[in-house]
């Protein structure tokens, strides 16, 4: 399988993790961010990474988009699984898995790149990175504004895992694509050095996900503490 992403991608981050989860073993295609479109357009008709080329037979040529690619990963390989038996376990766990992608994953990264625009700056003060920065911000918006917005849908996601993660999952009695999820759209905040000191718990229990998805933790990790 071959795995179109951006390397720094948190949604590329969450079918990184459900591919190491399942020990399927894959290769990465790093695109670059703006000249990606070359290359996914083509292929899956939109414009976003993760793209998953599954090369094998019986199975789809193209997977785009993080929850499709767990959604294919479960079919292709039931064992060990994400998704839940009980019919209503596994309808919440798709509808965090839905919220985690469309409200905190984009609040993420709001917080994440105005966090590298200023006091984070010092984490690659390159022109090229700065460069990536400048362009992501206009895209979406991002502002010290914006960014205060995002930051509170951000804490209103930890007040609520904060009561199921300090000692259980997200739905029910084992790991699931909530938790894998959660972990992966959240771990951009891990090196934002004021989310690591007041929640150390939570990224206790990102870096264990990350170690049963065999999935290395993002670069300058330890530089946040
Ligand atoms: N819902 C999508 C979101 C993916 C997404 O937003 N990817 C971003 C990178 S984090 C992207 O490809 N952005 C490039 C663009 O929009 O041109 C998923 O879960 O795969």
């Amino acid at each position: 399988m071959l795995l179109l992403q951006f390397s720094t991608s948190h949604y590329c981050r969450k079918a990184r993790l459900a591919l190491g989860y399942k020990q399927i073993s894959y290769q990465v295609e790093n695109l670059t961010p703006g000249l990606h479109i070359l290359r996914v357009k083509p292929l899956s008709g939109n414009k976003t990474v993760p793209v998953l080329l599954p090369q094998q037979k019986n199975c789809p040529a193209v997977v785009a988009d993080s929850t499709e690619i767990i959604r294919f990963l479960e079919a292709y390989q039931p064992n060990p699984p994400l998704y839940l038996e009980e019919p209503l376990d596994q309808k919440e766990a798709l509808r965090l898995e839905d919220h985690f992608d469309e409200s905190i994953g984009t609040a993420t990264r709001f917080v994440y790149y105005e966090f590298r625009a200023k006091e984070g700056k010092q984490l690659d003060p390159s022109l090229m990175s700065q460069a990536v920065i400048a362009i992501v911000r206009s895209q979406y918006g991002i502002n010290a504004q914006t960014a205060k917005q995002a930051a509170q849908r951000i804490a209103d996601a930890i007040a609520m895992l904060s009561e199921f993660w300090q000692d259980g999952y997200l739905v029910g009695d084992r790991f699931s694509v909530a938790d894998l999820t959660a972990a992966a759209l959240l771990s951009p905040l891990g090196l934002i050095p004021h989310y690591r000191h007041n929640y150390p718990w939570l990224f206790d229990r990102i870096t264990e996900i990350h170690q049963l998805c065999n999935e290395p933790l993002p670069k300058n990790w330890d530089k946040a503490i």
